[in-house]
This record gives structure tokens, sequence and C-alpha cells, in this order.
């Protein structure tokens, strides 16, 4: 072959080999990236379910709904098989404190916690993080700096206050006059069910009026008799009660039946969680809406409190699902309900 071919098939080799090099070179650059980055690997320790040790600070048993978001959490433990040490505080903050301290002293791989109340967590959070021992929030937050919490596993209290307002203005005609039962004095739930219901009367039910609003603590007992201090000051001026939730709600439908009026008739009642309790309540015509608010959080506790285990991250906020439900499907979501 003559030179001058062979450099011009040279130079062609070359020419067409450049972009394929230049590819391959990106390809390379990639792959280089690619390889630059650190492999996924699991992080020291590797822990699987059956490694886990983790504490829960439980409010209490309060509710119907702090019993079935009890039972997710012991339930799914059991499944996973997941060392669990749970306290309950009877609802009160201290106790949870306490609890707190003793899961630190005992070295779990993680805490969780349902903070009865948004605020005075700050130094019981430091000493865990000085600990080494990730925080999770389970369906309450409290109010500390982003550095002393991983994640808030929960609902949008928000919106679920602003569901339960429109809903409440629909059955009412957009007029009404409202009793408001409202959840423990400074729990995360509380203050934002109270402002959702609000925003959503300034944005869109102008018509409705709070006549009243009080704490009934979240309970069935409490719930009724603020109730019943209500029908005696306001009697049959009150068109319909919020309450933050359902065994309020059922609490105060027996202090509307006692008071001789009919509850989900006379006056219209819209309350959150969707229990059992509320269901069976729709199904008898005495309440008219709950509002969803999902506790069965155990699996995704345990998931996130893995990923935490392993030097993983996990979303700031992981949230709930819900849904709205009325006297008119009640009876054929009855069945189907899992708390
Ligand atoms: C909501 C939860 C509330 C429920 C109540 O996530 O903290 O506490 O709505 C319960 O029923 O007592």
């Amino acid at each position: 072959m003559k030179v001058i071919t062979r450099i011009l098939c040279l130079v062609a080799v070359i020419v067409v080999a450049l972009p394929l090099t230049a590819c391959q070179f990106a390809v390379t650059t990639e792959e280089a990236t690619q390889s630059e980055q650190p492999v996924e690997e699991p992080a020291a320790g590797g822990k699987t379910y059956s490694d886990l040790v983790v504490g829960f600070a439980q409010i209490g048993a309060e509710s119907e709904w702090r019993t079935a978001e009890t039972n997710s959490i012991k339930a799914s433990a059991e499944e996973l098989g997941v060392e669990l040490k749970f306290s309950d505080a009877q609802q009160q903050q201290e106790n949870q404190i306490k609890a707190v301290r003793s899961f630190i002293a005992q070295q779990v791989d993680v805490i969780g916690i349902a903070p009865v109340v948004e605020s005075g967590w700050e130094t019981v959070f430091q000493e865990a993080k000085d600990a080494g021992i990730p925080i999770i929030f389970v369906d309450r937050k409290a109010a500390v700096s982003d550095d002393l919490y991983t994640t808030f596993i929960g609902s949008d209290f928000v919106l679920e206050g602003y569901n339960a307002c429109l809903e409440m203005s629909k059955l009412l005609g957009g007029e009404g006059k409202i009793i408001e039962l409202q959840g423990t004095t400074g729990a995360d739930p509380a203050i934002e069910r109270k402002e959702g219901f609000e925003a959503c009367i300034a944005k869109e039910a102008p018509g409705l009026e709070i006549l009243d609003s009080q704490t009934g603590d979240f309970t069935r007992a409490k719930g009724k008799e603020v109730m019943e201090a209500f029908l005696k000051t306001y009697g049959q001026d009150i068109d319909g009660v919020y309450a933050h939730n359902d065994d309020m709600a059922i609490g105060a439908i027996q202090a509307i039946e006692e008071y001789g009026l009919k509850p989900g008739e006379d006056i219209i009642i819209v309350s959150i969680d969707g229990v059992r309790g509320a269901f069976e309540a729709m199904v008898e015509g005495k309440l008219n809406c709950t509002v969803e608010c999902n506790p069965l959080l155990g699996p995704q506790f345990f998931e996130a409190a893995l990923t935490l285990a392993n030097g993983g991250t996990v979303d700031r906020w992981i949230k709930s699902n819900e849904g709205i439900y009325c006297m008119d499907v009640a009876a054929q979501e009855l069945p189907n309900r899992k708390y």
C-alpha cells in the first residue's frame, strides 16, 4: 500500500476513532464519575430488623385512635422481629422524658416518640443527639430545632382541620354557629387542626362562626363534659360541633342526646380520626363526617428506624395519605376499616 494511502488510512482511522474515543472518553468520564462515586455500601453494621433495638415513648391510651397506633407499633415489632422497648406515659410529658432518658441509658438504636405537647423537649432530645441516637416523631411533632430529630411520620393536621370545615360548611349550607372541641392543649394536632379550620372559614366558609372553643383533651369523657356545659350556655343556638377527634365527638353525641336533641340532625357533627366508633356513629345517623387520620404507622416507623440505624437518611416528613368519610358511605366502609 502506498505511503500516502497509509497516511490517509491512518488519518481516517484517527478521525473515525476520535469521536468514539471522545464518546468513550465521555463514557469513560461518566464511568469514572460513577466509579468515583462511592457505591452505596450498607453502612457499617448492616443491621437487619432482628438486630434492631428501638424505644418508643407513647403518650398514653386516651383515645381509640391512640390504642390503634400502639397496636400497630407493637404488632409491627413482633412481625419484624424488632426488640421494642415501649413506655406509656399516661399523657404526662415528664413520663415521656423519663422514658427517653431510659432508652438512652439502654443505648437503643433509635427512639420514637409521639410528643404529648410541642414544647419542653430541647434538653432531653439534645441528650439523645449527644448519645448518637436518632429521634423519630411519630404522629405528633415537637417544636425543636431540625438537628434534634430526623423525621416526622404523620398527617397534615392543618389540612385535616381545613377539610373538616369544608364538610361542615357543606352540611350547614354555608351558614352556622359552631362549637369547637379542641384536642390536648399545646399538642401539635390540636394547634394545627384549629388553625386549618379557621383558615378555611377565612378563605371559603365566611358564614361559619365559632361560638366557643375549649379543650376536651382528646377523650370521650372530657368531650362529653365540655359539650354538656356548652349546651347549658348556648342550647339550640348550636348548629354544629367540630371535634378535633372522634372520641370527643362521641362524648358530645352522648351529651346532645341527654340534652334532648338529635345528634347528626339537630346538631351537625364533624370530627377527625376515622376510628371504628365514628363509623358506627355515622351508621346510626349520629355523626355526619369524619376526616381520616391514619394511626397505623408501625411499618413506616420501623422502616425509617432501620434506615437510620444503618446510617441512611429518610425524608423529613413521611406523610400519611387519608380520606374523608361521611354518613352516606359509612355502612359500606365499616367492614373495610382496619382500626
Ligand atoms: C393525631 C393524634 C391524635 C388523634 C387523637 O396524630 O396525635 O391524638 O387525633 C389522639 O385521637 O388522641
